[in-house]
């Protein structure tokens, strides 16, 4: 085994996952569970093709030979080994998964930094809520000298994160469901309206890495996109600075949220004037 993977390159050896190991503190446990995962299954395969083509050819017909074969039932044996393999099969493969499912949605008890990220039609708010600082960000913008359909990259909403801390991201919604996807962290998460979902990493390269929307959200989902820059703490401290320069201290919280009455949003429910109460009394 080893002989045949020394001729592998790295973007096999990662079973052609887009992303570089190393990149964040779960991704080489991905890759490890898919790879892994890839080599039982085509064991599982092989051996499969392989009894198949060997009982096609050695019980094929011969010349001369009429009738039907003898026929065999209930082969307690056999019928017991094409129970079990597939049963330890499916608890491993659930054992496994489950064991780095934990691993990776670990909370974090003392996180460096808190960061809330809002998704909305179609781009995404970063709250730097240790900070006390936020991004705005809009949507995709068309390159008007591409006809292509390429998209400003400088438009682009961008999140940093500082390289080596554990970071805590708070996922949220303003409107509909969507869903926060980092390709290279090989990581994504739902956000919802009226609930928080959470995703813990440490960032351990640098470098800037794309994300996208990854629940089809209404019409312009297909912008709904943001880069991830992974930076040193000095670059991460002058961007927080940049953006208190530009005035942006504080967070952009629940009341950009479109849907401001959903139960759990926090906001105080309208109070009922007289005038409709009087509507619905009649009502
Ligand atoms: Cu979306």
């Amino acid at each position: 085994m080893a002989f045949i993977l020394a001729g592998c390159t790295q973007e096999q050896m990662q079973g052609w996952l887009p992303t570089e190991p190393g990149t964040t503190n779960n991704v080489d446990r991905v890759i490890g569970l898919w790879v892994t995962s890839w080599i039982v299954l085509l064991v599982v395969g092989v051996v499969t093709w392989g009894l198949t083509i060997w009982a096609i050819v050695v019980y094929r017909r011969r010349k001369g030979q009429t009738g039907l074969p003898t026929q065999l039932r209930y082969n307690m044996p056999i019928e017991i080994f094409y129970t079990i393999v597939p049963l330890i099969l499916v608890l491993g493969f659930f054992a496994f998964t489950a064991q780095d499912q934990s691993a990776i949605e670990a909370k974090y008890d003392n996180p460096d930094e808190v960061i809330q990220v809002y998704g909305k039609q179609w781009a995404w708010d970063f709250n730097y809520i240790s900070q006390d600082a936020y991004s705005p960000g809009i949507q995709g913008q068309p390159n008007p000298d591409d006809a292509n359909g390429s998209l400003v990259e400088s438009e682009i909403p961008t999140l940093y994160l500082p390289v080596g801390k554990k970071i805590e991201i708070q996922l949220d919604s303003r409107d509909v469901i969507h869903s926060f996807w980092v390709i290279d962290f090989l990581y994504k998460k739902d956000m919802l309206p009226g609930k928080t979902n959470y995703m813990y990493v440490t960032p351990e390269r640098e470098g800037t890495f794309a994300g996208k929307c990854a629940e089809l959200c209404g019409e312009y989902h297909s912008m709904m996109l943001f880069n991830v820059k992974v930076v040193s703490q000095q670059e991460y401290d002058d961007y927080i600075q940049s953006l208190k320069d530009a005035g942006q201290s504080g967070i952009l919280g629940p009341e950009y949220n479109r849907n401001d009455n959903l139960p759990g949003i926090g906001t105080p429910a309208k109070e009922e004037t007289p005038e409709a109460a009087a509507v619905s009394n009649a009502g």
